[in-house]
């Protein structure tokens, strides 16, 4: 299998997160056409990488979609819980990642990047930032105790989303966005205690600091 894959993107990080996890033994490679050209799109009919290229040369676009497949198919599941609510507790964290933070906290920071965008975008940008961080935060102090489970697809997920608020704050005035959560914090360590987490993310940040030329 081989998946395609860009080593700034947090989608592609966290699947890569899960076969370094794994060690699965799948080539990663990066598109040969450039994003959003007819050549992309016909090549990969979602228009979005990650793609996971099947043995028999189909393809599975979508992140999440790729790592619930991975698991259930390449690692028995044990990268997810048995319990079914506990199950779904893990893909909350997902969802937060793709429905809230991502459209509501770090798309409009990270177009301002590069773009000497007005102090004033910046602060509501940072302000919509902090409302997202503030609803994690609240997220994480209702649902059980993560240092009491093993890691899981949805952490996986979420981390890179959440090393994309530490690699924009800085550039908008807030050195330690997270100083402010303490459990979104402890959750963010907690998991990059992982060495397959803590890799695949020091990746994405290198490649992420070159994009932004820093
Ligand atoms: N929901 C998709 C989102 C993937 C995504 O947005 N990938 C970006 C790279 S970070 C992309 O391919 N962008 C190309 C474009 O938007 O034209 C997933 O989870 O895989």
């Amino acid at each position: 299998m081989k998946l395609y894959s860009l080593a700034h993107s947090p989608y592609a990080t966290r699947v890569r997160t899960l076969i370094a996890k794994a060690a699965l033994d799948i080539e990663i490679c990066h598109p040969e056409e450039a994003l959003r050209t007819p050549e992309f799109v016909d090549h990969f009919p979602m228009g979005k990488i990650p793609v996971l290229e099947l043995a028999d040369g189909s393809q599975l676009p979508d992140s999440w979609v790729i790592m619930e497949y991975l698991n259930e198919t390449a690692c028995g599941g044990s990268n997810s819980p048995e319990n079914p609510l506990e199950r779904a507790q893990m893909q909350m964290f997902a969802r937060y990642a793709d429905t809230y933070l991502s459209p509501g906290g770090l798309f409009g920071l990270f177009k301002l990047v590069g773009q000497g965008g007005g102090a004033h975008s910046a602060e509501e940008e940072l302000a919509a930032l902090h409302a997202e961080l503030a609803r994690l935060e609240r997220i994480l102090t209702v649902l059980p105790d993560f240092r009491e489970r093993a890691i899981h697809l949805g952490d996986m997920a979420l981390v890179p989303h959440m090393d994309f608020v530490l690699l924009l704050g800085p550039l908008f005035g807030e050195p330690a966005p997270l100083s402010k959560y303490p459990m979104s914090e402890g959750w963010f360590n907690w998991a990059k205690e992982d060495p397959a987490v803590a890799g695949s993310s020091s990746e994405m940040c290198d490649a992420v600091a070159k994009l932004f030329g820093s």
